[in-house]
Formats: C-alpha cells, structure tokens, sequence
C-alpha cells in the first residue's frame, strides 16, 4: 500500500491543527505509523488521498450504520440544505426527529438535542444534580462518555490511548465529585454508595461498553446496578451514545431489559452529521430550561440540516428494523471467522461481541473491564492493526475501541476480512 499523500497530507495538517487531528484518536498514536487521510466513501468502503479502497469497520466511530453516502440522508440532507442549514429558531423537522425517537425508545417522554454526545452526556449529569439536589456521580474505569471535565476521570477510548486517565485542566474541585467504579463489579458500586450515602445523583454507564473495546455487562451486574439506584434515589443513566440506535430501535434498554432513567444518544440519531441528544420521562425532562431551572442551550442545537440526516436514518432504521438482525448475523459471521484465523496462529485472544458491536483483545484471559482490557498485548494489537491496513482492511486504530459494523458489508467483504487475516504475521 502506497500511503505518501496521505503522509504528505499529515505534515502538512500538523503545522495548523494540534496533532494534525481534530480528536486525537485519528493520529495512530496506539498503532504508530501516519493516519489515513480519506477522500471519499460509499457503502463499506473508503477510498484515501492516495487511491486506496479498505473495507470500513469504523463507520465514522458508529454513526454510519448503513453505509457511507447512504442515499436517503445523502438526499435528505441536500433537499433541506437548500432551504436554508440553521435559523436559531424553533423548526418542525425538530419535532419529527423527536416524536420518531421517542416512539422508539422505551422510558422516555421528552428528548433534547444538542450538538454531540459530549454535550448531551455533560448535559444529563447537570439534569441529574439538578433533578436530585445531590452533587457526586459514578462513573466506570474505562467508560468513556466524552470530553466534559466531569468525565475525564479514568476515561477509556482516546484518553487512554494517551495514557493520561486524569487529563491536565480537571480540577481537583471537578474530579472530587466524580467517584470510580470498576466494570461488572458491583460491590465497587456498594462500596461506593455506602461511603457517600445520599451524596449521589447518579451513575452513568455505556450499558454495553465500546471505549475498552466491547464489553458486556453480565446479567447480575446490570440487574443489580438498576436496583442499587432504585433504592438509593440515585439516577441511572445509560450512555447510550455508541448502543442507541445500533442494538435496535430501542437500544441498549431494550437489548438487556433495564429501564434506565436517562439515556445519551450521539452518533447514529445524526445520520453522520452532528447531533447528541438526552432523554428521560417527564418527572426528570420538566426540570430542564426553559420549563425548569436546569439550564442547558446550543446555538446549532436541532439544526434543520443535522435533523434532516437523522431523521432519514432513524426512519430508515425503524422502517425497516431486520437490519439489526442482518447486522447481528454479519457481525456473527465475521465472530467466527476471525476465530478461525487467530486459532492457527497460537496467539491468545478473546473476543468480544454483542449486536454489531465487536472487539479482539490480544491476551490469556477474558476482558470484562477496564484492567483486564488493559492487559492486552499491544505490540500484537500493533501488528494486527497494520497488517489488515495493509491488506484494504480498516480496523479501529486502538484497542480501546469497538469495531461499529455497517449494513453495506457484504458477506464477499467479510469474507475478505477473513481472508486478509489469514496472511497477517503475528
Ligand atoms: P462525541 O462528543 O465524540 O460525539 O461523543 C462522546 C462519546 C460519549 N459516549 C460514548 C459511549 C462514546 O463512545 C463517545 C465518543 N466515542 C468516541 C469513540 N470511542 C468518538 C471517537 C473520537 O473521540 O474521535
């Protein structure tokens, strides 16, 4: 693979924007080497600066569930571009998106958008001091809910990448109240509640969590997180900017049967342009500005343009929900396939997967948090990454993430995968 514009591209991208990126997972700092620099894209694939195809396992970190340039929002997005792309001002097709989404997740009345799922997760945590008078939260090591102070706490995703849990610029003032948790440990979450009794407004969790790579919560810890909540007056919110839209119309909620009290949504509900959004049921949304005291705001808040992709997609979606089952079977078949490769290679591995999100962690034992995650060969994962990027395969360029598969893989492309794999040297 020739990668010269691309390179050529990122020098030049270096002497203007930190990094050459706009968000530092782009720059290949867990992988080494100089990031792709894409030209276009349509269906499962992108095409670099230098003429290169690779089969996409990113989807722009999970937005493009059905493919690049999908036709319905690229026409929807045009169609409303020309009358006009934000006015400042209330607009129906706000209402449309919002009516949809709400008949399609469980346990919300009233959904807000903003501009992405940082902001929509910053925005939940306020709602849930604000609801509850109560200053603390709960995160999870290795959760990831964007880049808002409150969070960066051993986040998971980029910031681990960088090795810098506790990023500089968060106050001592911020991260007190920010309390950890370790994933799929319930007793970390008691021993937490108990230490800081009526203290709490809420825990937030990516209920399947994709910033460690994919990780499932088994059965008796989300159970149990639920209760826990329930009997301390302390919110649940479900970060659900990765799961919402992707594990079906009702995301995350749905897939394991926990009724949650907030939900976060990014990625997906925008069709790939920029939208977040957070939800809950009346009793908590009525405490929000200008209803409520809570005050949260965005200039380009519910955009028409932005409104137009994701409620193409989501119509989409909802219209035609055997896509998450196509999905699930792809994602399956891929499983399986990356299975057989890796057996004949002798080196340990776990792989993780629910819906159409999976990983692959380099190590002997299973990854079922933020540790266990961490203790992934990252030398092998190098090789890996690179060796796939060779062969027109792109893979997340961290270990620190799920792979987000799109409906325009074809079985011919999985197949590839597979094949491209067969020929790695690990
Ligand atoms: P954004 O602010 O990047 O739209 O969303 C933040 C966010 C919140 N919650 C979850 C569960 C997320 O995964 C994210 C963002 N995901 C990363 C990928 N791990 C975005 C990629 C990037 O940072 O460039």
């Amino acid at each position: 693979m020739n990668y010269k514009r691309s390179s050529a591209l990122f020098h030049e991208a270096k002497k203007y924007i930190p990094g050459g990126v706009n968000s530092p997972v782009r720059a290949f700092k867990a992988v080494g080497g100089d990031p792709i620099f894409v030209k276009e894209a349509k269906g499962a694939y992108l095409f670099d600066e230098d003429g290169n195809r690779f089969i996409d396992y990113i989807a722009s970190w999970g937005p493009l569930i059905l493919g690049h340039a999908y036709e319905p929002v690229i026409n929807a997005v045009i169609e409303k571009a020309k009358k006009g792309t934000s006015f400042g001002m209330p607009t129906e097709i706000e209402t449309e998106l919002a009516k949809l989404a709400v008949s399609m997740v469980p346990n919300i009345d009233k959904i807000r958008f903003v501009n992405s799922g940082t902001e929509a997760c910053m925005s939940a945590v306020r709602l849930a001091r604000g609801f509850t008078g109560k200053d603390k939260i709960i995160k999870f090591s290795g959760c990831y809910h964007g880049h808002s102070d409150s969070f960066l706490i051993q986040a998971g995703s980029g910031a681990v990448t960088f090795g810098s849990p506790n990023s500089p610029g968060v106050t001592q003032g911020t991260a007190k109240d920010t309390l950890l948790a370790n994933y799929n440990d319930l007793a970390s979450v008691k021993a937490l509640v108990e230490a800081n009794s009526n203290e709490i407004a809420a825990v937030i969790i990516e209920p399947v969590a994709g910033n460690m790579g994919c990780i499932i919560p088994s059965d008796d810890f989300i159970q149990g997180l639920r209760a826990l909540c329930t009997q301390n007056n302390i919110l649940l919110i479900f970060d659900e900017v990765m799961t919402g839209f992707r594990l079906g119309k009702g995301g995350a909620q749905e897939a394991l049967g926990i009724a949650a009290d907030i939900m976060c949504f990014g990625k997906v509900i925008g069709g790939g342009l920029p939208v977040g959004a957070f939800a809950a049921r009346n009793e908590i949304m009525s405490h929000l500005a200008p209803d409520g005291p809570v005050y949260q705001a965005g200039t380009l808040s519910g955009n028409p343009l932005a409104m137009s992709a994701g409620l193409a997609m989501l119509t989409e979606l909802n219209n035609n929900p055997e896509v998450f089952e196509s999905l699930n079977k792809k994602t399956a078949y891929l499983h399986n396939g990356i299975e057989q490769a890796l057996n004949k290679k002798g080196v340990p591995y776990q792989i993780n997967r629910l819906g159409s999100m999976i990983s692959v962690h380099f190590t002997e034992e299973p990854v079922v948090d933020f540790a266990s995650s961490a203790k992934g060969n990252n030398e092998t994962f190098k090789k890996y990454f690179h060796g796939m990027l060779n062969q027109g395969v792109y893979l997340p360029p961290s270990a620190f993430e799920s792979y987000f598969l799109n409906d325009a893989l074809s079985y011919e492309d999985l197949d590839e995968t597979i094949a491209a794999l067969e020929s790695v040297t690990l």
